[in-house]
């Protein structure tokens, strides 16, 4: 470790011309992980002129089978490399080796083959109408790619989240420019050594490191080169980029933030409304976009849920990536460790009821530097409480009863957000009744977190604008355009 990351600019690994760096630091000891060069104005310019000339050039006028089959080889030497990128991935998190092995790591290669297939097997379509001379005229629709698209990426699932974005632009005959989170850099990187190995052509796949405002993202965001923008993130980043899009009336894809209801009904399965709210509410140390911050258990089954979960949360190993027990890494950075300690206090201060949790935890040696915080359960607080309407981003929850499914309903609701929802009941039509008033992009019901890479995937207020997975990745990364004939 202590190495250096770098811009990947038009196959080429590059230092760039700011002349600026900042470090890398592991959130499990606080150490140096790499030092990274920031990306000036004139290196984003070089990536969107490099990503265009290959949408004009080789890529674009690739055949889509050639193309698939490139975006195979990039799933299969990912896997070929899978420690690398599981050690640069943990480097740069420290989340638990089991999550990494198991998520981050073979979704991020998964993301190339599925949507090498969708684009492969998705028809467009046609119609045929009458004229008034009788002859007839044919309609068909053809998918063009959008050109230069911009992928700015947070750090909580860094390799998954940004090929959830590349894979589809890719498959589509875009060229990307991808702007990793400054917190986790080293993946996104590592992926230009597999372009490069698998003959993906200069350019198509580019990577600036740097920051947000005045700086990498936004020289990004506000290039009149790129003609599509897609985002995870802050809700009120979102804003931001939304702004910059307007510009030039780009397309935009906001992955956003959310404040997601668990909703566990009195004739829930326990013992599985139980181990999927512990995984939804601190796996990744919470740092989950679709994370339950918020639990509402039915009055019959909530001292029992209550006590459940608490012995659940204190089972959790806290400890580093090395450690094969490991459930709970640390939070990304200092800096968010102070934000959810700052929601912590508030909970209390605001009246909570300490269910368990609530600080840091002593940490031995060198640790005793990383960004740990303990799992944290609280009961007691009305709706406005700020842990409740917030997002933390943290592995934390509020628990409260609720007694009728109306009531459940408007509550989960009453929030600007509207990404995820987890049901808990052994009834179905209840479910289904649910999972139609609950105002969210994505409902799972007796499960969390289980994904068909095919289905629409995105958060409806401001959780988020548009879809993406399997055809609707199609909808953002592809034109369509209409062909009219005249018989
Ligand atoms: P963030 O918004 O702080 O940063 C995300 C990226 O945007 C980073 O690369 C950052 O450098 C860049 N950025 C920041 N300001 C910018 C600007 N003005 N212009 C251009 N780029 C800018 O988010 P984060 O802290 O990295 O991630 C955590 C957040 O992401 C949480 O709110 C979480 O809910 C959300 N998230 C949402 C999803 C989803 O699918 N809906 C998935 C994961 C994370
Ligand atoms: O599974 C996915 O495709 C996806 N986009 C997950 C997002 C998780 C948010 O943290």
């Amino acid at each position: 470790m202590g190495g250096e990351t770098v811009q990947f600019i038009n196959g080429q690994f590059v230092k760039g011309t700011s002349g600026r760096t900042f470090d890398n630091l592991s959130p499990e000891t606080g150490r140096l992980v790499s030092v990274v060069h920031e990306a000036s104005r004139q290196d984003v310019d070089a990536a969107v002129k490099a990503a265009r000339a290959a949408v004009d050039g080789p890529w674009g006028r690739m055949p889509l089978a050639r193309r698939c089959e490139l975006l195979h080889a990039v799933a299969d030497e990912i896997n070929a490399r899978f420690d690398d990128f599981l050690e640069a991935e943990i480097a740069d998190t420290g989340k638990p080796r089991s999550l990494a092995s198991h998520l981050d790591i073979p979704r991020g290669a998964a993301n190339f083959k599925i949507f090498a297939d969708v684009v492969k097997n998705v028809p467009s379509e046609f119609f045929q109408f009458d004229t008034p001379d009788g002859a007839g005229a044919l309609n068909y629709a053809l998918r063009v790619p959008k050109g230069v698209v911009a992928v700015v990426c947070p750090w909580n699932l860094p390799l998954l989240l940004m090929t959830w974005k590349v894979g589809p632009a890719l498959a589509c005959g875009n060229a990307v420019v991808v702007k990793p989170s400054e917190e986790t850099p080293s993946t996104a990187t590592l992926l230009g050594e597999v372009m490069n190995k698998v003959g993906i052509p200069a350019g198509v796949y580019n990577v600036v490191h740097g920051f947000g405002p005045d700086s990498a993202g936004e020289f990004l965001t506000s290039h009149p080169g790129v003609n599509a923008i897609t985002f995870t993130g802050e809700t009120r980043t979102g804003e931001a980029i939304m702004k910059a899009a307007a510009t030039g009336i780009r397309n935009i894809s906001l992955e956003l933030g959310g404040k997601n209801p668990a909703i566990v009904f009195a004739d829930a399965d326990l013992d599985a409304a139980i181990e999927g709210t512990l995984r939804s509410a601190f796996a990744n140390c919470g740092q989950v976009c679709l994370g339950t911050e918020r639990v509402y258990v039915q009055r019959p089954l909530f001292e029992a849920f209550v006590a459940r979960l608490k012995a659940g949360a204190e089972a959790l190993k806290i400890g580093p990536s090395s450690d094969p027990a490991t459930t709970l890494g640390p939070l990304i950075s200092q800096e968010h460790r102070a934000k959810v300690l700052s929601y912590y206090k508030k909970a209390m201060d605001e009246g909570a009821t300490l269910v368990t949790g609530g600080g840091v935890p002593d940490m031995p040696g060198d640790l005793a530097n990383g960004c740990w915080v303990q799992p944290t359960i609280w009961t007691g607080l009305p709706d406005e409480a700020a842990v409740v309407r917030e997002e933390v981003f943290g592995p934390c929850c509020h628990i409260a009863p609720f007694d009728t499914e109306e009531e459940v309903v408007a509550r989960a609701n009453d929030t600007p957000y509207g990404l995820g929802c987890a049901l808990w009941t052994r009834d179905l039509a209840r479910a289904h009744r649910v999972a139609a008033a609950v105002n969210v992009g994505l409902t799972w019901v007796n499960s969390w977190f289980l994904r068909d890479l095919r289905t629409p995937f995105g958060g409806a207020r401001q959780s988020g604008i548009g879809r993406e997975g399997g055809v609707h990745s199609l909808e953002f990364y592809t034109e369509l355009r209409n062909v009219c004939i005249k018989l």
